[in-house]
């Protein structure tokens, strides 16, 4: 039995969500774009509220913004040659300044000196370069009078009195219109979008938590605008068909394939390449290309995405290390993206070898040996016997032997269901990060 498909938002079978998911399980790598009046102070995007930075003194921000480089269908051609199908850019951060034109706030992009509709340019460019196009809308909204400030905004109303005098004048009935007003205009006013990603939803201390963002309500809007959207799963409806299409884990290590009711889901993880979303210009604690190139093999792996983050800086341009990151991706991409795009976890009773990671194409029957440490000559793979009719590099397409190991100790370790894949001596010259 499982309560999470007895209330339906949305009648559709397995079959068709599937269908409508497709050409996103197929892309399995997407650029996360965090761009707002935040890349100004360049010290992450919760700026506003970690530093306890007053609405007046953050109106700074929003009179200077002016990004003269901006130049979105440089950005598209970069996630493109990285290997990236999809983006998400933030239309608005919990800082609560639209990116967008909105008829509900005057607090937009073309009220700054900037002048003009930076979304609207964004999708344009994007959709050119044939990447799918994602918008990420904040739920949380620091900015809005009627938002409720809780202990997560204010360490002041983490007591119920004084929670109830700081939102004392404030209506979250008004705020929640708003919201839907806004979110209608992004699905309204900018063609087809092929993704929602709201964020996020919590319980709440003394308020009503997610009722605070009339969800159900949202959401059927949503569906209703944009039949063909997938919507992530941070308003929190997990108990909903419909409610949401995949599970978003943050900045951590994906041990398993993510279930709801013992039912795998699809999922994708988000991740920075520093400590922030925003851009950062002194944080110098950087992943490498490696560790990179491994969550998103990693991520496959195991049936799921990786949503990688830039944050350009206020001019529109990116990080130098962000396009230095992005380039060994598209590198790496080059020869090896079919082990990626419409690759999944393999088969059951598939076994990972030590030291490497399999994905597997189910469409094309091939499964992808990913070997993080190159071996010496002999690489076993245990069980596969009768599994595997021939073997190549993927860089070059030239051939692996399979065949047994050698001497009294390989003809110990090695089993007969088991095959061993003969490999050169030296690691071929293969393009890596
Ligand atoms: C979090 C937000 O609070 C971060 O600022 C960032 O947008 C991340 C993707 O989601 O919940």
């Amino acid at each position: 039995g499982s309560s999470f498909s007895q209330k339906k938002i949305w009648n559709e079978t397995e079959k068709e969500k599937t269908e409508r998911m497709a050409w996103w399980t197929e892309a399995r790598f997407g650029m996360f774009i965090h761009w707002g009046l935040y890349a100004q102070p360049a010290r992450h995007e919760w700026v506003k509220k970690r530093e306890r930075i007053s609405d007046k003194d953050y109106q700074k921000y929003f009179d200077v913004f002016n990004p003269d480089l901006f130049n979105p269908r440089e950005w598209a051609k970069k996630a493109k040659a990285a290997g990236m199908k999809y983006a998400v850019i933030t239309t608005k951060h919990h800082e609560g300044f639209s990116m967008f034109n909105s008829d509900y706030s005057d607090y937009n992009i073309t009220k700054t000196p900037y002048g003009k509709d930076i979304l609207k340019e964004w999708v344009e460019a994007f959709r050119a370069e044939g990447l799918g196009i994602g918008f990420y809308y904040s739920l949380i909204d620091w900015h809005h009078p009627d938002f409720t400030i809780d202990s997560r905004h204010s360490i002041k109303a983490n007591n119920k009195e004084e929670y109830d005098k700081l939102n004392k004048n404030r209506d979250m009935a008004v705020y929640r219109k708003y919201l839907k007003n806004q979110v209608k205009e992004l699905l309204s006013n900018y063609g087809k979008v092929d993704l929602l990603w709201l964020d996020f939803s919590y319980p709440g201390e003394f308020g009503k938590g997610r009722d605070d963002w009339g969800s159900v309500e949202l959401i059927k809007m949503v569906r209703k605008l944009q039949p063909k959207i997938l919507v992530n799963d941070r308003l929190d409806l997990k108990e909903y068909a419909g409610g949401w299409d995949f599970t978003t884990p943050e900045q951590f290590k994906v041990e398993k394939w993510p279930e709801v009711d013992g039912k795998k889901v699809p999922w994708e993880t988000c991740q920075t390449f520093s400590g922030s979303w925003g851009y950062y210009r002194d944080e110098h604690t950087w992943k490498d290309n490696k560790q990179l190139l491994t969550l998103l093999i990693e991520s496959v792996s195991k049936g799921g995405n990786v949503l990688l983050n830039v944050g350009p800086t206020a001019r529109g341009t990116f990080d130098y290390r962000a396009d230095e990151a992005l380039e060994g991706m598209g590198n790496w991409m080059k020869y090896n993206s079919r082990s990626i795009y419409s690759c999944t976890q393999a088969p059951e009773g598939f076994v990972t070898p030590p030291n490497s990671l399999l994905t597997y194409n189910p469409k094309t029957n091939r499964l992808y040996v990913h070997l993080l440490d190159y071996p010496i000559q002999n690489f076993l793979m245990k069980g596969m016997k009768g599994k595997i009719k021939y073997a190549q590099f993927l860089h070059d397409a030239s051939e692996i032997k399979i065949g047994k190991t050698h001497g009294a100790w390989g003809k110990e370790k090695m089993k007969k269901e088991d095959i061993n894949l003969k490999l050169p001596v030296n690691k071929p010259n293969v393009e890596i990060p």
